[in-house]
């Protein structure tokens, strides 16, 4: 079994590359929950569905969220009622959420309820919500020093005003969600996937079971960077590096992972920076990591297995 640690995006979309290249049923993701919101009574996880839709072909390739030929008539009543509009639910969209909150307030845990939904869509890989606790990604903004959500940040301020720190809440108290840790440490390799290290993949970490899980398997653990050529090819990355202190670069990224993976994967375009990325104490992969189609994101997954055989 591969595991793979996984946020939104860009482990969606690797993971479909991943897929093609091995059998689904030996792959595992274990997905950030610390983005879910409760929103109109409803329960949504935004990077479970991320994962879930793009794997089952059904993703809105645009926006990279959301299902495809969405319609937002649900969206139309709620600005007539004066219902928050800030996150946009499309209306195929909304069933998923219909059912994950109901399933939840019948007594189902979130890993039951993410299989059931996964197995809906014909999903074949497992698919772990990194806990089933409540795990919250609270942003500080820098212009007042006020605390908001993670999707209050993302989606209602664009992630167009700075952060000065961001936190996990519930951490201390979350279990692992049931098969993570034993994935961990049953996988012939671990994968930290292309999604931001500070928002995506450290709330997945935050849970110290996890975190030392991987620790122990860091002589198999690949990650990938999200930051190409000082960029996130989606999403405030590469800003967030800066405001919090961290250098916006491969070299950043290596520091971050350093101590949980023995190997970094960087893009083509960052090849000068590999000998620094190589003193940072991770051996270092250069390859094309742009998941342009299916194909590139196929090649990228095979590069990522290989890593450390
Ligand atoms: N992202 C946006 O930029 N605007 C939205 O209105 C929005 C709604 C939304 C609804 C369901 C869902 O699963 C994802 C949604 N996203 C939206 C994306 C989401 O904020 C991000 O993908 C992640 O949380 C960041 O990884």
């Amino acid at each position: 079994v591969i595991a793979v640690l996984a946020g939104g995006v860009g482990a969606a979309r690797f993971l479909a590359g991943l897929v093609r290249v091995v059998d689904p049923a030996e792959v595992t993701a274990i997905v950030n929950v610390a983005d879910d919101l409760e929103l109109h009574g409803l329960h949504i996880s935004p990077d479970l569905d991320t994962v879930t839709y793009t794997l089952a072909r059904q993703i809105d390739p645009e926006r990279g969220w959301g299902l495809s030929s969405e319609t937002w008539q649900a969206m139309e009543t709620l600005r007539r009622l004066g219902g928050a509009t800030w996150f946009n639910l499309g209306d195929r969209d909304l069933g998923t959420h219909l059912y994950r909150t109901h399933r939840l307030h019948e007594g189902a845990d979130l890993s039951t309820v993410t299989a059931e939904i996964a197995k809906g869509w014909g999903v074949g890989l497992r698919l772990l919500p990194a806990t089933n606790d409540r795990l919250r990604t609270m942003v500080t903004l820098a212009d007042d020093g006020s605390e908001v959500g993670f999707q209050e940040y993302f989606v209602e301020r664009r992630h167009g005003v700075a952060v000065s720190a961001v936190r996990f809440e519930g951490a201390d108290e979350a279990e692992a969600g049931p098969g993570t840790i034993d994935a961990i440490e049953q996988a012939s390799a671990v994968v930290i996937a292309p999604s931001n290290p500070l928002v995506s993949i450290a709330p997945v970490l935050a849970l110290h079971e996890v975190r030392r899980a991987v620790e122990s398997r860091r002589a198999d653990t690949v990650a990938v960077s999200p930051i190409i050529a000082g960029r996130a090819l989606k999403g405030p990355a590469d800003r967030l590096l800066v405001e919090l202190g961290h250098e916006p670069s491969v070299v950043g990224v290596a520091r971050l992972y350093a101590p949980l993976a023995a190997t970094l994967v960087i893009d083509e375009a960052d090849h000068e920076l590999a000998d620094r990325v190589r003193a940072e104490g991770v051996d270092c992969l250069v390859t094309r990591t742009v998941m342009t189609d299916a194909t590139a994101a196929a090649e990228l997954a095979s590069r990522v297995i290989g890593a450390n055989r």
